[in-house]
Protein backbone atom coordinates (compact mmCIF):
# COMPACT_ATOMS: atom_id res chain seq x y z
CA UNK A 1 0.00 0.00 0.00
CA UNK A 2 1.55 3.31 -0.91
CA UNK A 3 0.99 6.62 1.09
CA UNK A 4 -2.00 7.96 -1.14
CA UNK A 5 -3.45 4.62 -0.18
CA UNK A 6 -3.31 5.07 3.20
CA UNK A 7 -4.23 8.93 3.34
CA UNK A 8 -6.94 7.61 1.37
CA UNK A 9 -7.66 4.85 4.42
CA UNK A 10 -7.39 7.32 7.02
CA UNK A 11 -9.86 9.82 5.52
CA UNK A 12 -12.60 7.34 6.12
CA UNK A 13 -12.21 7.96 9.65
CA UNK A 14 -14.19 10.49 11.26
CA UNK A 15 -11.04 13.05 12.63
CA UNK A 16 -9.74 15.67 10.48
CA UNK A 17 -5.76 14.44 10.49
CA UNK A 18 -2.63 16.79 8.89
CA UNK A 19 -0.55 12.96 8.09
CA UNK A 20 3.40 13.73 8.43
CA UNK A 21 4.33 10.41 8.24
CA UNK A 22 3.41 6.58 8.51
CA UNK A 23 5.57 3.88 9.86
CA UNK A 24 5.53 0.53 10.67
CA UNK A 25 4.96 -0.21 14.85
CA UNK A 26 5.12 -2.77 17.50
CA UNK A 27 5.58 -6.45 16.89
CA UNK A 28 2.32 -8.46 17.32
CA UNK A 29 2.28 -12.15 16.13
CA UNK A 30 -1.52 -10.62 14.72
CA UNK A 31 -2.42 -7.68 13.19
CA UNK A 32 -0.21 -5.16 11.48
CA UNK A 33 -0.10 -1.65 13.09
CA UNK A 34 1.53 1.83 11.55
CA UNK A 35 2.02 5.29 13.56
CA UNK A 36 0.57 7.75 11.80
CA UNK A 37 2.46 10.99 12.54
CA UNK A 38 0.26 14.40 12.42
CA UNK A 39 1.11 18.10 12.04
CA UNK A 40 1.65 20.18 13.96
CA UNK A 41 3.95 18.74 16.75
CA UNK A 42 1.66 19.31 18.85
CA UNK A 43 -1.34 17.44 17.55
CA UNK A 44 -2.12 13.56 18.94
CA UNK A 45 -0.82 11.13 16.86
CA UNK A 46 -2.65 7.61 15.91
CA UNK A 47 -2.08 3.95 15.43
CA UNK A 48 -3.90 2.67 12.17
CA UNK A 49 -4.52 -0.80 12.65
CA UNK A 50 -5.24 -4.05 9.98
CA UNK A 51 -7.23 -6.39 12.13
CA UNK A 52 -6.50 -9.87 10.91
CA UNK A 53 -9.90 -10.76 9.37
CA UNK A 54 -8.04 -14.98 8.99
CA UNK A 55 -8.16 -15.27 12.58
CA UNK A 56 -10.72 -12.81 13.85
CA UNK A 57 -13.95 -13.82 11.46
CA UNK A 58 -16.18 -10.96 12.53
CA UNK A 59 -14.40 -8.01 12.82
CA UNK A 60 -17.01 -6.08 13.09
CA UNK A 61 -19.01 -8.03 15.90
CA UNK A 62 -14.86 -7.62 17.92
CA UNK A 63 -15.05 -3.61 17.66
CA UNK A 64 -18.33 -3.80 19.32
CA UNK A 65 -16.75 -5.83 21.82
CA UNK A 66 -14.15 -3.02 22.23
CA UNK A 67 -16.38 -0.09 21.75
CA UNK A 68 -18.63 -1.74 24.85
CA UNK A 69 -15.35 -2.67 26.90
CA UNK A 70 -13.88 0.70 26.86
CA UNK A 71 -17.45 2.81 27.00
CA UNK A 72 -17.57 0.90 29.96
CA UNK A 73 -13.58 1.98 31.54
CA UNK A 74 -14.07 4.95 30.04
CA UNK A 75 -17.56 6.49 32.31
CA UNK A 76 -16.04 5.15 34.97
CA UNK A 77 -12.88 6.49 34.52
CA UNK A 78 -15.03 9.63 34.43
CA UNK A 79 -17.11 9.18 37.24
CA UNK A 80 -14.01 8.93 39.61
CA UNK A 81 -12.92 12.22 38.16
CA UNK A 82 -9.84 11.21 36.52
CA UNK A 83 -7.98 13.70 34.83
CA UNK A 84 -6.00 11.71 32.34
CA UNK A 85 -9.05 9.66 30.83
CA UNK A 86 -7.69 9.26 27.14
CA UNK A 87 -4.25 7.91 28.52
CA UNK A 88 -5.97 5.30 30.88
CA UNK A 89 -8.29 3.96 28.23
CA UNK A 90 -8.12 2.62 24.63
CA UNK A 91 -9.86 5.79 22.15
CA UNK A 92 -11.17 4.48 18.84
CA UNK A 93 -12.00 6.79 16.44
CA UNK A 94 -15.33 5.59 14.32
CA UNK A 95 -15.62 5.67 10.78
CA UNK A 96 -17.35 8.69 9.28
CA UNK A 97 -19.95 6.14 8.13
CA UNK A 98 -20.29 5.31 11.70
CA UNK A 99 -18.71 1.86 11.71
CA UNK A 100 -15.71 1.23 14.33
CA UNK A 101 -13.40 0.24 11.16
CA UNK A 102 -13.12 1.08 7.83
CA UNK A 103 -12.52 -1.43 4.74
CA UNK A 104 -10.12 -1.29 1.87
CA UNK A 105 -10.59 -2.44 -1.89
CA UNK A 106 -9.32 -5.81 -0.62
CA UNK A 107 -11.72 -6.54 1.85
CA UNK A 108 -9.37 -5.81 4.72
CA UNK A 109 -10.39 -4.00 7.95
CA UNK A 110 -8.66 -1.00 9.41
CA UNK A 111 -9.34 0.64 12.73
CA UNK A 112 -7.54 3.82 13.92
CA UNK A 113 -6.93 4.55 17.15
CA UNK A 114 -5.33 7.39 19.87
CA UNK A 115 -1.94 6.89 20.30
CA UNK A 116 -0.98 7.77 24.31
CA UNK A 117 2.03 10.45 23.95
CA UNK A 118 4.34 9.81 26.55
CA UNK A 119 3.99 5.89 26.62
CA UNK A 120 6.27 2.89 26.68
CA UNK A 121 5.94 -0.74 25.89
CA UNK A 122 8.48 -2.98 27.35
CA UNK A 123 8.99 -6.64 26.91
CA UNK A 124 10.61 -7.79 29.51
CA UNK A 125 10.39 -6.37 33.35
CA UNK A 126 13.48 -6.78 35.35
CA UNK A 127 12.20 -4.92 38.14
CA UNK A 128 9.96 -6.37 40.68
CA UNK A 129 8.13 -2.82 41.59
CA UNK A 130 7.57 -2.90 37.76
CA UNK A 131 5.68 -6.34 37.61
CA UNK A 132 3.76 -5.00 40.92
CA UNK A 133 2.57 -2.04 38.68
CA UNK A 134 1.82 -4.09 35.80
CA UNK A 135 0.04 -6.69 37.88
CA UNK A 136 -2.11 -4.18 39.21
CA UNK A 137 -3.15 -2.80 35.94
CA UNK A 138 -4.40 -6.18 34.55
CA UNK A 139 -6.05 -6.97 38.23
CA UNK A 140 -7.54 -3.41 37.79
CA UNK A 141 -9.08 -3.90 33.97
CA UNK A 142 -10.66 -6.85 35.37
CA UNK A 143 -12.36 -5.09 38.47
CA UNK A 144 -13.46 -1.91 35.84
CA UNK A 145 -15.08 -4.75 33.21
CA UNK A 146 -16.49 -6.79 36.62
CA UNK A 147 -20.20 -5.61 36.16
CA UNK A 148 -20.59 -6.05 32.53
CA UNK A 149 -22.69 -8.50 31.88
CA UNK A 150 -20.86 -11.09 29.73
CA UNK A 151 -23.33 -11.47 27.42
CA UNK A 152 -23.07 -8.43 25.92
CA UNK A 153 -19.51 -9.79 24.36
CA UNK A 154 -19.38 -12.37 21.52
CA UNK A 155 -16.13 -15.41 21.36
CA UNK A 156 -13.93 -12.81 19.08
CA UNK A 157 -12.39 -16.48 18.87
CA UNK A 158 -14.52 -19.16 19.84
CA UNK A 159 -12.58 -21.66 22.46
CA UNK A 160 -9.51 -19.35 22.42
CA UNK A 161 -8.30 -20.89 25.71
CA UNK A 162 -10.29 -23.49 25.86
CA UNK A 163 -7.70 -26.74 26.20
CA UNK A 164 -9.95 -28.98 25.18
CA UNK A 165 -10.62 -27.93 22.40
CA UNK A 166 -6.84 -26.73 21.68
CA UNK A 167 -6.07 -30.62 22.31
CA UNK A 168 -8.15 -31.80 19.89
CA UNK A 169 -6.81 -29.14 17.39
CA UNK A 170 -3.01 -30.77 18.38
CA UNK A 171 -4.21 -33.93 17.69
CA UNK A 172 -5.29 -33.87 14.30
CA UNK A 173 -2.47 -31.57 13.38
CA UNK A 174 -0.63 -34.85 14.33
CA UNK A 175 -2.84 -36.87 12.52
CA UNK A 176 -2.96 -34.78 9.05
CA UNK A 177 0.35 -34.28 9.16
CA UNK A 178 0.48 -31.93 6.32
CA UNK A 179 4.24 -30.60 6.54
CA UNK A 180 5.76 -34.18 7.68
CA UNK A 181 6.87 -32.67 10.78
CA UNK A 182 5.66 -34.98 12.90
CA UNK A 183 7.97 -38.00 13.16
CA UNK A 184 10.70 -35.35 13.95
CA UNK A 185 8.80 -34.48 16.81
CA UNK A 186 7.71 -37.23 18.87
CA UNK A 187 9.54 -36.24 21.95
CA UNK A 188 8.03 -32.62 22.11
CA UNK A 189 4.52 -34.05 21.16
CA UNK A 190 4.44 -36.40 23.67
CA UNK A 191 5.82 -34.18 26.60
CA UNK A 192 2.84 -32.12 25.62
CA UNK A 193 0.39 -34.80 25.14
CA UNK A 194 1.46 -36.45 28.93
CA UNK A 195 0.42 -33.62 30.30
CA UNK A 196 -3.35 -33.13 28.72
CA UNK A 197 -5.01 -34.84 31.61
CA UNK A 198 -3.98 -32.45 34.11
CA UNK A 199 -4.23 -29.59 31.81
CA UNK A 200 -7.79 -30.10 30.87
CA UNK A 201 -9.00 -29.75 34.19
CA UNK A 202 -9.13 -25.99 33.89
CA UNK A 203 -11.71 -26.09 31.14
CA UNK A 204 -13.71 -29.02 33.25
CA UNK A 205 -13.77 -26.29 36.31
CA UNK A 206 -15.22 -24.28 33.57
CA UNK A 207 -17.89 -26.24 32.12
CA UNK A 208 -19.18 -27.80 35.32
CA UNK A 209 -19.33 -23.99 36.79
CA UNK A 210 -16.81 -24.89 39.68
CA UNK A 211 -14.62 -21.74 37.90
CA UNK A 212 -16.67 -18.39 37.11
CA UNK A 213 -16.54 -16.64 34.16
CA UNK A 214 -15.68 -13.20 33.68
CA UNK A 215 -14.67 -10.83 30.97
CA UNK A 216 -11.02 -10.96 30.39
CA UNK A 217 -8.20 -10.15 28.66
CA UNK A 218 -6.94 -12.54 27.48
CA UNK A 219 -3.74 -11.64 26.06
CA UNK A 220 -1.74 -10.66 28.73
CA UNK A 221 1.50 -10.31 27.49
CA UNK A 222 3.74 -8.12 29.17
CA UNK A 223 3.87 -5.40 26.12
CA UNK A 224 0.28 -5.35 26.34
CA UNK A 225 0.27 -3.04 29.11
CA UNK A 226 1.63 1.25 28.26
CA UNK A 227 4.08 2.35 30.77
CA UNK A 228 4.91 6.34 30.99
CA UNK A 229 8.44 7.09 31.42
CA UNK A 230 7.90 7.12 35.18
CA UNK A 231 7.88 3.27 34.62
CA UNK A 232 3.90 3.56 35.81
CA UNK A 233 1.35 2.06 34.27
CA UNK A 234 -1.20 4.11 32.05
CA UNK A 235 -3.24 1.06 30.22
CA UNK A 236 -4.11 -2.02 29.09
CA UNK A 237 -3.92 -2.17 24.93
CA UNK A 238 -4.48 -4.95 22.24
CA UNK A 239 -8.49 -5.61 23.45
CA UNK A 240 -9.18 -7.71 20.37
CA UNK A 241 -9.39 -10.94 22.43
CA UNK A 242 -11.71 -9.31 25.42
CA UNK A 243 -14.63 -11.93 26.32
CA UNK A 244 -15.79 -14.06 28.82
CA UNK A 245 -13.07 -16.29 29.53
CA UNK A 246 -11.54 -17.19 33.10
CA UNK A 247 -9.32 -14.95 35.58
CA UNK A 248 -6.92 -17.61 35.43
CA UNK A 249 -5.72 -17.08 31.46
CA UNK A 250 -4.98 -13.63 32.66
CA UNK A 251 -2.61 -14.30 35.41
CA UNK A 252 -1.27 -17.24 33.88
CA UNK A 253 -0.52 -16.07 30.37
CA UNK A 254 0.71 -12.91 32.13
CA UNK A 255 3.22 -14.96 33.90
CA UNK A 256 4.45 -16.46 30.99
CA UNK A 257 5.84 -13.71 29.37
CA UNK A 258 6.63 -11.99 32.70
CA UNK A 259 8.39 -14.55 35.11
CA UNK A 260 10.34 -16.09 31.94
CA UNK A 261 14.00 -13.90 31.61
CA UNK A 262 14.32 -15.04 27.99
CA UNK A 263 12.42 -14.10 25.47
CA UNK A 264 9.88 -16.30 23.97
CA UNK A 265 11.60 -17.75 20.96
CA UNK A 266 15.07 -17.88 22.82
CA UNK A 267 17.03 -21.18 21.37
CA UNK A 268 19.43 -21.34 24.04
CA UNK A 269 16.99 -23.21 26.92
CA UNK A 270 19.65 -22.97 28.94
CA UNK A 271 18.78 -19.10 29.35
CA UNK A 272 15.20 -20.03 30.08
CA UNK A 273 15.09 -19.40 33.92
CA UNK A 274 12.42 -18.43 35.93
CA UNK A 275 12.31 -15.13 37.95
CA UNK A 276 10.89 -15.75 41.25
CA UNK A 277 11.06 -12.47 42.41
CA UNK A 278 8.72 -10.87 39.28
CA UNK A 279 6.49 -13.81 40.18
CA UNK A 280 6.19 -12.93 44.09
CA UNK A 281 5.81 -9.10 42.90
CA UNK A 282 3.35 -9.61 40.09
CA UNK A 283 1.38 -12.10 42.72
CA UNK A 284 1.08 -9.86 45.06
CA UNK A 285 0.76 -6.85 42.84
CA UNK A 286 -2.57 -8.75 40.94
CA UNK A 287 -4.19 -10.03 44.78
CA UNK A 288 -3.79 -6.31 45.68
CA UNK A 289 -6.67 -5.67 43.19
CA UNK A 290 -8.02 -9.19 42.39
CA UNK A 291 -8.44 -10.62 45.94
CA UNK A 292 -12.20 -8.47 46.18
CA UNK A 293 -13.33 -10.15 43.45
CA UNK A 294 -11.65 -13.82 43.01
CA UNK A 295 -13.45 -17.11 44.59
CA UNK A 296 -11.23 -19.19 46.52
CA UNK A 297 -10.71 -21.47 44.13
CA UNK A 298 -9.58 -19.24 41.69
CA UNK A 299 -6.98 -18.30 44.28
CA UNK A 300 -6.26 -22.12 44.74
CA UNK A 301 -5.35 -22.18 40.84
CA UNK A 302 -3.05 -19.11 40.15
CA UNK A 303 0.24 -21.02 40.16
CA UNK A 304 -1.27 -23.74 38.19
CA UNK A 305 -2.56 -21.21 35.89
CA UNK A 306 1.06 -20.39 35.12
CA UNK A 307 1.75 -23.93 34.15
CA UNK A 308 -1.73 -24.22 32.31
CA UNK A 309 -0.91 -21.09 29.83
CA UNK A 310 2.20 -22.14 28.97
CA UNK A 311 1.46 -25.99 28.19
CA UNK A 312 -1.67 -24.21 26.00
CA UNK A 313 0.73 -21.94 24.48
CA UNK A 314 3.62 -24.46 23.55
CA UNK A 315 0.65 -26.46 22.00
CA UNK A 316 -0.72 -23.91 19.74
CA UNK A 317 2.75 -23.10 18.32
CA UNK A 318 3.39 -26.93 17.87
CA UNK A 319 -0.10 -27.07 16.19
CA UNK A 320 0.83 -24.41 14.16
CA UNK A 321 4.12 -25.99 12.77
CA UNK A 322 3.06 -29.11 12.40
CA UNK A 323 -0.27 -27.15 10.16
CA UNK A 324 3.06 -25.65 8.21
CA UNK A 325 2.75 -21.88 10.14
CA UNK A 326 -0.02 -20.37 8.82
CA UNK A 327 -1.30 -18.51 12.45
CA UNK A 328 1.48 -16.87 13.99
CA UNK A 329 3.79 -14.30 12.28
CA UNK A 330 7.59 -16.33 11.46
CA UNK A 331 10.80 -14.47 11.07
CA UNK A 332 12.91 -17.89 9.81
CA UNK A 333 11.96 -21.69 9.07
CA UNK A 334 11.61 -23.61 12.17
CA UNK A 335 10.82 -20.55 14.60
CA UNK A 336 7.48 -21.91 15.80
CA UNK A 337 9.22 -25.09 16.92
CA UNK A 338 12.14 -22.63 18.38
CA UNK A 339 9.18 -21.04 20.39
CA UNK A 340 7.51 -24.61 20.84
CA UNK A 341 10.88 -25.84 22.85
CA UNK A 342 11.03 -22.35 24.44
CA UNK A 343 7.85 -22.96 25.83
CA UNK A 344 8.26 -26.45 26.91
CA UNK A 345 10.98 -25.25 28.40
CA UNK A 346 9.57 -22.82 30.72
CA UNK A 347 6.55 -25.05 31.80
CA UNK A 348 9.35 -27.81 33.10
CA UNK A 349 10.89 -24.57 34.65
CA UNK A 350 7.54 -23.52 36.25
CA UNK A 351 7.36 -27.18 37.41
CA UNK A 352 10.37 -27.20 38.94
CA UNK A 353 9.39 -24.08 40.98
CA UNK A 354 5.46 -25.79 41.73
CA UNK A 355 5.71 -25.49 45.76
CA UNK A 356 7.32 -22.21 45.98
CA UNK A 357 5.04 -20.88 43.24
CA UNK A 358 2.21 -21.61 45.58
CA UNK A 359 3.80 -20.83 48.78
CA UNK A 360 3.71 -17.02 47.41
CA UNK A 361 0.28 -17.02 46.16
CA UNK A 362 -0.87 -18.39 49.73
CA UNK A 363 1.22 -15.67 51.09
CA UNK A 364 -0.09 -12.97 49.54
C1 LIG B 1 -0.54 -13.53 19.78
O1 LIG B 1 -0.71 -10.66 18.57
P1 LIG B 1 -0.03 -10.90 19.86
O2 LIG B 1 1.44 -11.07 19.65
O3 LIG B 1 -0.39 -9.89 20.92
C2 LIG B 1 -1.75 -14.36 20.17
C3 LIG B 1 -1.71 -14.71 21.65
C4 LIG B 1 -0.45 -15.49 21.93
C5 LIG B 1 0.75 -14.67 21.48
C6 LIG B 1 2.03 -15.45 21.63
C7 LIG B 1 -5.12 -13.44 18.84
O4 LIG B 1 -0.59 -12.30 20.46
O5 LIG B 1 -2.81 -15.48 22.01
O6 LIG B 1 -0.34 -15.78 23.28
O7 LIG B 1 0.64 -14.24 20.11
N1 LIG B 1 -2.98 -13.65 19.85
C8 LIG B 1 -3.95 -14.27 19.17
O8 LIG B 1 3.09 -14.57 21.65
O9 LIG B 1 -3.88 -15.44 18.82
MG1 LIG C 1 -0.14 -7.58 21.51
Amino acid sequence: MNNSQFSELVNKFDVILNIKGLAPFGNGHINDTYLVKTAPADAPDYMLQRKNHKIFKDVPGMMKNILITTSHIRNKLVATGEKEVNRKVMTYIPAKDGQMFVNDNEGNFWTLFLYITGCRVVESIQKPEQAFSAARAFGHFQQQLADLPGEKLIETIPNFHNGISRLFDFQLSILKDVAGRVSDNQLLIAKITDRAVEMTSLQRWLDDKTLPLRITHNDTKINNILFDHENNTLCVIDLDTVMPGSALYDFGDAIRTLGNIAPEDEPDLAKIVFNKDIYEAFAQGYLSEAKAFLTPMEIDNLAFSCRYMAWEQAMRFMTDYLNGDLYYKTEYQGHNLVRTKAQIRYLEVLEENKEAMEKIVKAG
